[in-house]
């Protein structure tokens, strides 16, 4: 699996490369900032990360720990539930709510499940031939009805059956769009209850797909979906066709939520874990130089450091230039991200990818926790 999601980062690779053509060692805000909007992290959060970075030069590291700190959200805890799990699966037309379908089945029936599908979709006959070509294909059951028929009738006789077969999973496909939003509303909150009807706690997982080539303007209807329904994750699909990878930092943020796969092709296996650690390495991979490098400059640093200890020339800048440097260290070694400098002795930090914050002091040529 490894790879994937790095090789889907192509494009947004190639955009990246317009505005930033050389790796280097470290960048500006300017520079950072021209990057990031490039990516299509949208741009209240390019303000945010930049406002919170204290230091100058902005490295691997400090871009690293504040990238991952926007993807906090990110991990999905499955809930407590007795078989059969059922997904929903929800979102606008085109976004890849189908091919996902068939994605998951396919995922699920490799790892030895039982699989049953509910062409829920029932507002267009195409998306219920569609389900059932997947289906047919993977080998894998389908309920569905006519176009146009009940659509919550199809999710209780897709979990019924599948409860009576003893089955493991069920995915239930819905509309994208219908004549008016109330009325999609109105249909998916009777899905959601009907299920729940049907089978305890259900559907205990409600999927939200989006698709990546939208990049930012996807958020706002994501928040549409979210309110209607409530999500418990998301897809995001066509990262392979996308220049918007960063995206998904805005996306994650702004609704914090978990991205749970990301979709890498059109293929049954073209579904990919989203490894929050390999996403962000490799956009930096586009943007910094070798690690080895990295290394070389870390001893230099240090180096320098020493040297401006027995420089007497320019007190201030070399205390200075060590706080800077101690402060780069504390955070790398207790894996805290800066959020904000609240004076110039006192930090507000965050343990990285976890909503807990606290604050540091610069203390006898050290940063100790308050
Ligand atoms: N390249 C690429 N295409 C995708 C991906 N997911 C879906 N698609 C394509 O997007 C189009 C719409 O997908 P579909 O599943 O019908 O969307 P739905 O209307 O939400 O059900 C189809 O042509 C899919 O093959 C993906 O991860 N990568
Ligand atoms: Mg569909």
């Amino acid at each position: 699996m490894f790879g994937f999601i790095k090789k889907s980062l192509n494009k947004t690779v190639e955009a990246i490369k317009t505005v930033a053509p050389k790796k280097k060692k470290y960048f500006t805000k300017d520079e950072l900032e021209e990057i990031l909007l490039e990516a299509d992290v949208e741009y209240g959060l390019v303000e945010i990360i930049l406002n919170e970075i204290y230091q100058e030069k902005i490295t691997r590291d400090i871009l690293e720990q504040k990238l991952l700190a926007t993807l906090a959200y990110t991990s999905y805890k499955e809930p407590e539930y007795t078989a059969p799990f059922v997904e929903l699966i929800i979102g606008v037309n085109g976004a890849g709510k189908t091919t996902t379908i068939a994605k998951l089945a396919y995922k699920y029936k490799q790892e030895g499940k039982k699989v049953m599908l509910g062409a829920g979709d029932t507002f267009r006959a195409a998306a219920i031939e569609q389900l059932t070509l997947w289906a047919n294909k993977l080998e894998i059951p389908i309920v569905s009805s006519k176009q146009g028929h009940d659509s919550s009738a199809v999710a209780y006789d897709a979990i019924d059956s599948a409860k009576s077969k003893n089955y493991d999973n069920v995915i239930i496909d819905t509309a994208g769009r219908l004549h008016t939003q109330t009325n999609l509303a109105n249909e998916l909150k009777k899905i959601n209850r009907i299920c729940a009807k049907a089978h305890e706690g259900a559907p205990h997982r409600t999927v939200l797909i989006i698709d990546g080539t939208q990049g930012n303007s996807a958020i706002s209807q994501a928040k549409a979906f979210n309110e209607m329904i409530g999500v418990d994750g998301i897809i995001i699909t066509k990262l392979d066709g996308t220049a918007k990878g960063g995206s998904i930092f805005s996306i994650a943020y702004a609704l914090e939520l978990p991205i749970l796969y990301v979709g890498t092709g059109e293929q049954p296996e073209n579904l990919t874990p989203f490894d929050k650690y390999e996403f962000v390495d490799g956009l930096l991979d586009a943007l910094f130089e070798e690690k080895e490098e990295k290394e070389e400059k870390g001893k230099e640093t240090t180096q320098q450091t020493e040297l401006n200890a027995v420089d007497e020339e320019k007190p201030e800048e070399r205390n200075k230039d060590k706080k800077e440097s101690a402060l780069e260290t504390f955070l790398k070694d207790e894996k805290l991200v800066l959020l904000k400098s609240l004076s110039e002795n006192l930090m507000l930090v965050n343990y990285a990818n976890t909503p807990v914050d606290t604050k540091i002091e610069y203390k006898n040529g050290k940063w100790k926790y308050c």
